[in-house]
């Protein structure tokens, strides 16, 4: 069954969202040289004046916003309409120190939260559900955005916030949550849980999950859905482009659909900024053509995936990213080799590991170290020494196999690494600390 939040603009033939996309740029880029003059500057220096941008073909002349920009604008610089006209900030990490702040008028906050409710009817939510909100609120997006849209839809809303799992999975038999929305490896961690409390996904009543704000792989998809008993849908968006929602997935579960008709996206060369053919991989690159408080053109996200047109059995004809293949700028270089960590965590499901995991990069010598630490199960812990080195071979092996470098393999005893209740922290890069030493 196909359900969706607004069919004629979610399934609008490829023309028509065409026509709508360019007719609301020329208006934004207009707005937003009359408003912004951080980006008015940019414009000027770049030779661009707002009538040059006729079309979405004329989108590659307007030139680029990076975190940086928003660093160099903070807090106010990049605002389209007056404070006055503000009614929420959202916030998030920025790259060095300064946090990104976006800014919403109320318009922004319904676009926002009605691109959460399409998500949430395209993973099965009517106004007959309960959606249990798990994402953290607050400064996050998570949170506050999916739990707007779980209003949209008219869902029974439990904004449970992030933490507290045994409430959250008491709350989730007492109430019958039918959806989750939380980062996936928050879900995991309710599987655990779950588990430890001699329930299983019998015992609860959910039929669907919105996971997102973090990388996961399709393999960490099928362990949740089969720890839950429910179907796993990812969910993309970014604080400075207004949160959870930007692309979502449908009855597919194959790649997210942008919400086409409120951002335009991009596939560039990360080193180049020269715009990539569609179905090439590459760093993602929005523009906002309905925002008001914060309207970033040509934002560039880092995240390195691929776009593309499809003929998707959901009906829905709005272009598809894939998830996020890493990032332009979290990539790590380890001994010369680039490694995503979700490369890691594929062979760690494949060969029966829990997400639970972390990679611990330094460089001692002049070499880089490279650690990964590896939660095993209480059954597998209880094995010999001999075993488990033996264990620790074999993964450091498929691990090198799928990576082309050596790590160094430690299976660390159930529940010693860290539990997050938002985003995991897999990475701990020691290199990049020693950037932070200022040279007298
Ligand atoms: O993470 C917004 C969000 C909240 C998305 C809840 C989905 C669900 P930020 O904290 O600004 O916003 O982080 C944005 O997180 O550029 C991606 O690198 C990453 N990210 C977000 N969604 C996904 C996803 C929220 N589904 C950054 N898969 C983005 C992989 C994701 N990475």
């Amino acid at each position: 069954m196909n359900n969706y939040f607004r069919q004629e603009i979610e399934c609008a033939p490829i023309e028509k969202i065409k026509e709508i996309q360019n007719e609301k740029l020329v208006r934004q880029v207009k707005r937003v040289y009359e408003n912004v003059e951080y980006y008015r500057n940019l414009m000027d220096e770049k030779g661009v004046k707002p009538e040059d941008i006729k079309s979405t073909d004329d989108l590659h002349k307007l030139p680029f916003l990076t975190k940086a920009d928003l660093r160099d604008a903070y807090p106010y610089g990049l605002l389209g309409t007056p404070l006055s006209e503000c009614v929420r900030i959202q916030s998030t990490s920025g790259t060095t120190g300064k946090r990104v702040v976006a800014f919403y008028t109320q318009n922004d906050i319904d676009l926002w939260e009605e691109c959460c409710a399409r998500a949430i009817v395209a993973a099965g939510g009517t106004k007959d559900d309960v959606c249990q909100v798990a994402y953290g609120y607050g400064l996050f997006t998570g949170g506050p955005g999916l739990n707007g849209g779980s209003h949209k839809v008219g869902c029974l809303t439990l904004p449970m916030s992030s933490g507290n799992t045994e409430r959250q999975i008491q709350f989730m038999r007492d109430l019958h949550s039918t959806i989750i929305c939380c980062t996936p490896s928050y879900a995991v961690y309710i599987g655990e849980v779950l588990h430890k409390m001699g329930l299983t996904a019998d015992d609860i009543d959910l039929k669907a999950g919105i996971f997102g704000a973090e990388p996961w792989t399709e393999e960490m998809r099928q362990s949740i859905e089969k720890a839950l008993g429910i179907k796993a849908y990812d969910i993309y968006g970014l604080t400075e482009i207004s949160g959870p929602g930007v692309a979502f997935e449908c009855s597919a579960q194959n790649g997210m659909h942008i919400n086409e008709d409120h951002f335009i996206a991009e596939i560039i060369d990360p080193d180049t900024g020269e715009v990539l053919p569609e179905g090439e991989k590459g760093e993602l690159v929005f523009t906002c053509i309905d925002k008001e408080a914060f309207p970033l053109l040509r934002y560039r996200t880092r995240d390195i995936c691929v776009l593309k047109h499809v003929n998707c059995p959901c009906g829905r004809t709005h272009i598809k990213m894939s998830k996020p293949l890493g990032r332009s700028d979290d990539m790590l270089i380890i001994r010369g080799v680039n490694v995503f960590p979700s490369q890691i965590e594929t062979v760690l499901l494949k060969m029966g590991y829990t997400a639970n995991y972390q990679i611990v990069v330094d460089r001692v010598s002049s070499t880089d170290t490279f650690d990964v630490y590896v939660e095993i199960s209480e059954e597998q812990f209880s094995d010999t020494v001999k075993e488990l080195t033996a264990m620790e071979k074999n993964l450091a092996g498929a691990l090198k196999t799928m990576l082309g470098i050596n790590p160094a393999v430690h299976l660390v005893q159930p529940g010693s690494i860290a539990r997050s209740e938002g985003k995991a922290v897999r990475v701990i890069d020691k290199r990049k600390l020693i950037d932070n030493v200022q040279l007298k």
